[in-house]
């Protein structure tokens, strides 16, 4: 959104501020979490806990980079807040989703260990949708005006309805195919998927409903990054649960809890 001139209150600044910081921290240790997490799962699910990571990681650096450009749009002069007159680069976000929400597609699918031709072809389609998704809000997004921004949006809701469609009627059927120990956590992380992508259009509809200006900026902003810390570090622990759990299964010898070992006489 273009950010408009009526400028925000100290509170406004420093609460987006806090909860960009915040954010990073978060990304950068599920990203932490996630990578050094491989050592405890099978081989098969170790390209689910890269990819989940990277996606966190892919994050924390565009936190890093929209905290750094949040801070520099807004300077204190004589303990009044005033806009410094570089724009705040909401870019970043949308590179950031192009990258990451085709990625958290795949970490789900790969946490299912599908066939290898299932894999491809479902990775490819979601793939291809998510991307396209993201690519059409964007022009919405930094629009003046409601008119184009709704255009854009609705536009853009057309492939999120196929990746809706997908989940629960493509992957619906892979689901049930899932070893029992696993499938109501798969179930979940598509749940929470679901709930956390569909809070992305809810919020880009902040400017509909009444909020204007600074305040439309302010809930859009912290919106958005709430969903994406559910969305990718929620999701990330849910992926790393079912991949040791499936490891456990698959691999009893290797990965089974082993009881502790009996003390010496
Ligand atoms: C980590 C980031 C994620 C999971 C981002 C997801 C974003 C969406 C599901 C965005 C969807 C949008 C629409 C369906 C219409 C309005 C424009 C968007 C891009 C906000």
């Amino acid at each position: 959104m273009e950010l408009t001139n009526d400028l925000i209150s100290a509170g406004q600044y420093s609460l987006v501020y806090n909860a960009f910081s915040f954010t990073f921290a978060t990304m950068a240790a599920a990203t932490l979490f996630l990578w050094l997490g491989r050592s405890q799962v099978a081989p098969p699910y170790k390209t689910a806990l890269l990819i989940s990571g990277l996606v966190t990681a892919i994050a924390a650096y565009h936190y890093l980079r929209i905290f750094e450009s949040w801070d520099k749009a807004y300077t204190y002069v004589d303990g009044n807040l005033e806009a410094t007159g570089l724009a705040f680069n909401d870019a970043y976000r949308y590179v950031d989703w192009l990258l990451t929400v085709p990625l958290l597609l795949i970490e789900l699918i790969l946490v299912m260990r599908l066939s290898q031709s299932e894999t491809a072809s479902k990775s490819w389609k979601l793939g291809i949708a998510a991307a396209l998704m993201i690519i059409l809000g964007y022009p919405g997004e930094i629009a003046d005006d409601n008119g184009t921004r709704a255009l854009w949006g609705f536009i853009s809701s057309i492939p999120f309805a196929y990746i809706v469609y997908e989940l629960f009627s493509g992957l619906g059927d892979s689901i049930k195919r899932q070893p029992e120990n696993v499938r109501g956590l798969i179930s979940k992380a598509r749940l929470i998927t679901f709930a956390s992508w569909g809070f992305y259009p809810i919020v880009y509809m902040a400017p509909f409903v009444g909020f204007d200006g600074a305040a439309a900026e302010t809930i859009v902003q912290v919106g958005y990054t709430i969903a994406d810390i559910v969305a990718k570090a929620g999701i990330g622990v849910f992926i790393y649960v079912i991949a040791v759990r499936k490891s456990r299964a698959e691999y009893p010898e290797l990965y089974a809890e082993k009881p502790a070992a009996a003390p010496a006489e």
